[in-house]
Parts: C-alpha cells; structure tokens; sequence
C-alpha cells in the first residue's frame, strides 16, 4: 500500500500550541471507571473530564498486556512486528532504541518540553541484564525524546524497586550498592518462597511465581540486593508520580509540554496509601482505583490553578483490559462483588476477547473538542499521527508506519474512526466496529492463574459484535468470505 503525506496544518494553523498530557492507567478495564457505566464504583474525576471530552465506547489498546501496549503507543508501530516486545522483565535492555522515531521525539522536534513520569515497563540500558544499576543507566529515556524522566523500569511486581530519574536511580547510598538478577538468586537473600513468613504486606496467589525477592514484605518476581534506602514504599507509589507529574506541570507552565504520565494503579501488588483504605468496599483493587480517580483530580486541579486547562489537551487510557487475581492475595476476587471491570465484554487482560483491548479512552481539550460520546473505531496506535497533525508535522512512512491521522476522530468530529483495529494477545484479531475475527492460536484458551478467557482457539472465530458484544456465537462456519476478507487484511498488515 502506498503511503501518502496528507495536508496537515488544517489543524495547527488554527490553535496556539497546546499541552499535550496523556494518563496511561495500568490494567483499568471499560468497567472501571463510573463513566462507563458501571454503577459498583464511582470515580467523579474521571467522570468530569469525560464531561469535558469524549468518551469513545470502541477504543483499542493494540496489546493486551503493557509492553507491547506502550510499545505501539509511543511509536506508532505495531509491536507485533518485532518478536522482543512481550512483557519485559526488569532488567531488560531498551526496546524502544534510540534510532527509532517516538511520540516524544515528534514533541520535541516541535519545541516541547517532553517528560515521562511513572510506570515504563519498555527496558532501559543497552542490553538486557547487564545494566549497571549504580551508574547513569544508558540509553535511557533522553535518547528517545523525553527530557525529563521520573519512572520505575518496569512493574510494581518486578525488581528493581526503585525510582530511576533521568537514568540515575533516586536516593542511591554508594555504600550500598544494588544487584539485579533475573536469573540468580543472591547469596543470603531471603525470598518469598523461603521465607513465607517475612511476607508481612501481602502474600503471592499460589502458583503465580511472584516469590522471588522480598521488598516491603512483599515478594517480586526477579531477584535483587541492596539498594536500601532508594526502595520505594508501596503505599507512596502514587504520591511520588503525582508529586513529579505535578512538578513537570509547573515548571513548565510557561513553556508548550508533552507529559506522559503512567499511573502504577491499578496494576498489582495493589497497595493504594492508606487514606484511600476502604474507600471502594472492594478491597485493594477498588481502593487503587479510587487513588487514580484522585490522581486525575489533581492533574486537573493543577491545570486549573495554573489557568492551563483551557490550552491542555488530555488523553486518558488504560495499557490493556482489567484481571483482578494477577498473582497477590489482595481480596480482589472475594469483595469484587457486583463490579464488573469488563463491562459487558468476554476476558480481560491477555485475551483476545474484546475485554483484552477494549479499554476507556477520552480525549479532552476544551472548546476544542466536540463534548459527547463517540462509537468510532479508534486505535492507541493513532496517537503519533494525530499528534503530528496537531502540531503541523509530516511524517516519513517509516516514522508513523501503523499510525493513522485521526484527529477528527479524536476530537469527536469524525463519527466513524478506524475501518479496523488490529488487537494482539495470544494471536491477532481484526474488529471493524460490526464483525471482529480472532486468528487460530496454538496456545491454551483458558488462563486459570487469572481466571480469564483468552480467546484462543485452534480454528478460525468469528463475531457479530453489533449484535453479539460478549462474542458467544462464532459465526466463523457461516460467513467463509467474511473470514477471508479478514485474512486478507491481516496479511496486508503483516506485509507492511
Ligand atoms: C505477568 C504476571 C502479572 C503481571 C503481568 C504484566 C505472572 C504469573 N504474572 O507475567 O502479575 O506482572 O505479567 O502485567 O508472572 S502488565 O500489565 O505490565 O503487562
Ligand atoms: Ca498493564
């Protein structure tokens, strides 16, 4: 297929620059948040924005699970592409190198101010493995565009717990250096498995595999030593990426910036600061969700006081749909209760099900965008390409690859979007909005560790999504031409 440059300044002739700030939640499913209709939890800040906005009822991350989700997002390209971009250990080398055009870089190139500030999850350093935890981490996020960088490097539930800022991990003691493995064990260290009983915060669901390292009683997946007082707190986790998200915002209220700010909530071990204890009535797992509702407040609150809202254009997502056992006994399953993180959509995170990859997604830029919901089909992928046609940049081909100019789409303008999105979890699935097929897979249908439905299936599934969101019926044997048309457009795809 050729690739065409189209006339991009529509929009950026007309607007003075805005900010750009997206909140990339973890593992928040459509359910989740009040706005989309779920009546068991009430997140009134999300609610606001969405009021401010639009909300899109068929948005698509491109994976569902993290690494491959932000991979996508901040380069436009699809992960699948590359075989290295399953989830990432936390010691893995760079994914995102330094050659390649991001999201960031595009930022930059128009004279932002860039920063990343949260969960990364996408590698740092050259090679995986061998990082030098005590010395500047290189590359590292200033080689892909962001100036500023406050993050972990990879989850809550994987070591190093550590804050890593501008590539140095944060209050470092010299006298105490740290050791990362994802292979060894270190001598004398005791861990989860070991030592159940120094598991004093919270303990691993069986057979999930997070009993290596022990940090704050709670144990990890990975092994690590040292590093005392530059372990971050579970229950603060929240508190520091807001404090620096925040601190980005004010120190360039002045200056145009582009912000991506990764919550860790919801994502597991879930241990929202305890003023949000109790909060939800479910657990831990509801709690975080409140701490994020909270969380968006105060990037509002923020914008308001610095009289930046009116020019700030908010993106708010999740990476990948909702699972509520991931590995730690928090009570998520047992005080679920009527809640439903999926909303009315089959799995969850992992799955080829719609729960995998359909996930909220609002777009907020006063007087700008068009208030309301909107049932067009929209894809993360989209970000690089609308973005530069907010800024009045063109991209090569190579630059933006699977990255489409939707801003009409995003702004609420353009009422039909995509004419597909490409979902990746246990195989590709295409969904044009009406019809969405699942490729066969080879691997395991059911995930009991998380009691979700992958989707996967070793024949061909097809289904009639208007009529049929909770994908019951695979219609698969009575619409062949169908099933070869999707074909054909995943072939396209894999040929690009
Ligand atoms: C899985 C972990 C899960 C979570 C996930 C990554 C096990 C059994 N489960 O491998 O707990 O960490 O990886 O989540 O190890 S993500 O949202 O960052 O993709
Ligand atoms: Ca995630």
């Amino acid at each position: 297929m050729t690739c065409v440059f189209l006339p991009v300044t529509l929009f950026a002739q007309q607007i003075k620059k805005p900010n750009v700030i997206v909140i990339m939640a973890d593992d928040i499913g459509y359910g989740d948040l009040s706005c989309y209709g779920e009546k068991a939890i009430h997140t009134p800040n999300v609610e606001k924005l969405a009021n401010q906005g639009v909300r899109f009822i068929d948005a698509h991350s491109v994976a569902a699970t993290s690494t491959p989700s932000r991979y996508s997002f901040l380069t436009g390209h699809y992960a699948w592409r590359r075989t290295d971009t399953g989830v990432a250990p936390g010691d893995a080398g760079m994914i995102i190198r330094p050659e390649q055009y991001t999201v960031a870089d595009l930022f930059k190139g128009a004279g932002y101010v860039t920063g990343a500030v949260g969960k990364w999850h996408l590698g740092m350093g050259d090679k995986t493995g061998e990082q030098d935890w005590n010395e500047l981490i290189t590359p590292g996020l200033k080689d892909i565009g962001f100036d500023y960088s406050y993050i972990m490097a990879a989850t809550g539930d994987r070591v190093p717990c550590v804050w890593v800022e501008n590539g140095s991990v944060v209050d470092l003691d010299s006298e105490d250096p740290i050791y990362v493995s994802y292979k060894t064990p270190f001598h004398g260290e005791p861990l989860g498995k070991t030592h159940p009983e120094l598991l004093t915060l919270m303990k691993p669901s069986p057979d999930h595999g997070h009993d290596q390292a022990i940090v704050n009683g709670i144990s990890r997946i990975g092994y690590m030593k040292g590093g005392k007082k530059a372990l971050w707190k579970d229950e603060n986790i929240n508190d520091s990426i807001v404090a620096h998200g925040l601190a980005f915002i004010e120190r360039n209220k002045e200056h145009p910036f582009f912000l991506y700010f990764a919550t860790n909530d919801v994502h597991v071990p879930r241990v929202p600061h305890p003023r949000f204890a109790g909060k939800s009535g479910m657990g831990a797992r509801g709690d975080a969700l409140i701490e994020f509702d909270w969380t968006v407040g105060q990037v509002m609150e923020t914008l308001e006081r610095l009289g930046l809202r009116e020019n700030t254009l908010i993106v708010l997502t999740s990476d990948n749909g909702p699972v509520v056992d991931d590995g730690y006994q928090d009570q998520a399953v047992e005080l679920l209760g009527e809640h439903r993180p999926w909303g009315a959509y089959r799995g969850g995170k992992y799955s080829s099900f719609e729960a995998g990859t359909r996930i909220p997604f609002i777009v907020s830029y006063p007087g700008k965008v068009k208030e309301g919901v909107s049932k067009a089909l929209v894809s993360q992928v989209d970000f690089l390409a609308s973005m530069s046609e907010l800024l009045g940049v063109s991209l090569t081909c190579d630059q933006k690859k699977d990255s489409q100019e939707q801003l009409s789409t995003w702004y609420g303008k353009d009422k039909k979007g995509r004419d597909y999105v490409v979902e990746q979890a246990g195989s590709l699935a295409v969904s044009d909005g009406e019809w969405k097929y699942i490729s066969p897979s080879d691997k395991k249908s059911y995930e009991k560790l998380t009691n979700t439905e992958l989707g996967n299936a070793p024949q061909d599934q097809l289904y009639f999504l208007k009529k049929d969101i909770g994908e019951k019926n695979n219609l698969a044997g009575r619409y062949p031409e169908k099933i070869k048309a999707f074909q054909r457009i995943l072939e396209l795809e894999k040929s690009k």
